[in-house]
């Protein structure tokens, strides 16, 4: 179904976002390449969330029903003592907007106005082990309100992870809505993570348990198609994908291809990540 991934999109037609913002972000972090923020129409109808199928209008139209609450997250693994933290406790951290750029390893990206705070201030809830070296994500597994979990496309649940350093990352958002208003369901509602430095697949939807690992989580992605998904997947347009070109990206709204930014544009704030890496991860992009 990875092969899918293929399609680019076309002319869409949309003009750009005619929501203006009136509060500024709080977040000190403007991507070097940020343009005008997505219209709240081409965010929640455009979206990848294969658990709902795998056309880009799928999501909204077959989202609108998917249950959210009761809702809770399960912290656990190499910690003292697992959580299990009901949604309500979740929505309680304060939120704040986070203007932040989307990079779809396909090749197009959006500007999102997301609603979220430090994933590092959820982790922090635990007491995390010094045997910690990772952080794997789970999304929920419904199979009769996410009608994409009855068939084998993808072997399901939805998987991804980071290492505990990228995890802690300030810039690593728990994403709790956009626009001002609570998620959508086709956006990961109740709540999922997004990695602005990173190909969009790492960024994984409506979570159900977070556990801290000794050993490098394995995404599903990774475990589809090692040769073209791989763990790191930073934003990078000098490595290609094995079957297309990472240079440039079709931003929604925007006329034509624009250049794609090392790190997604967030070069000056995580590069520290990878000080001494940056050769091996290049190799290792995609395996
Ligand atoms: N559970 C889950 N999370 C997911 C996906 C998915 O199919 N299932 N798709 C990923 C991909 S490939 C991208 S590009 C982003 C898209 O996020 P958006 O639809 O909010 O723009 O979600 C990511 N998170
Ligand atoms: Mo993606």
């Amino acid at each position: 179904i990875y092969q899918k991934r293929r399609s680019f999109i076309k002319s869409m037609g949309y003009g750009l976002g005619s929501l203006s913002l009136s509060s500024v972000p709080l977040i000190n972090a403007k991507a070097n390449n940020l343009n005008e923020p997505n219209s709240y129409e081409d965010i929640t109808t455009y979206n990848n969330f294969y658990e709902f199928g795998t056309g880009k209008s799928d999501p909204h139209r077959r989202a609108k029903n998917f249950t959210t609450r009761p809702w809770s997250v399960k912290i656990e693994g190499e910690v003292e003592k697992s959580l299990e933290l009901p949604i309500e406790e979740v929505l309680d951290i304060k939120s704040e907007e986070r203007i932040l750029k989307l990079r779809c390893v396909e090749g197009w990206s959006m500007v999102i106005p997301w609603l979220g705070f430090s994933l590092s201030e959820l982790l922090n809830k635990v007491k995390i082990k010094p045997t910690a070296k990772f952080v794997e994500f789970e999304t929920v597994y419904n199979p009769e309100e996410m009608v994409g979990q009855r068939y084998p496309v993808l072997n399901w649940p939805y998987i991804e992870g980071l290492r505990l350093d990228e995890a802690m990352h300030p810039l690593t958002t728990v994403v709790t809505g956009l626009y001002g208003k609570s998620l959508p369901n086709q956006n990961g509602a109740p709540l999922r993570i997004f990695i602005p430095w990173k190909y969009g697949f790492k960024s994984i939807k409506s979570i159900v348990k977070i556990t801290f690992t000794k050993e490098k989580p394995i995404g599903l992605w990774e475990k589809l198609a090692p040769k073209e998904y791989g763990f790191w997947a930073n934003v990078n347009p000098k490595v290609s994908h094995p079957r297309w070109s990472q240079e440039t990206e079709q931003q929604l709204g925007i006329d034509g291809r624009i250049p794609t930014v090392k790190y997604n544009g967030y070069e000056e704030q995580v590069s520290y990540l990878y000080k001494g890496l940056e050769k091996t991860l290049q190799d290792k992009l995609f395996r």
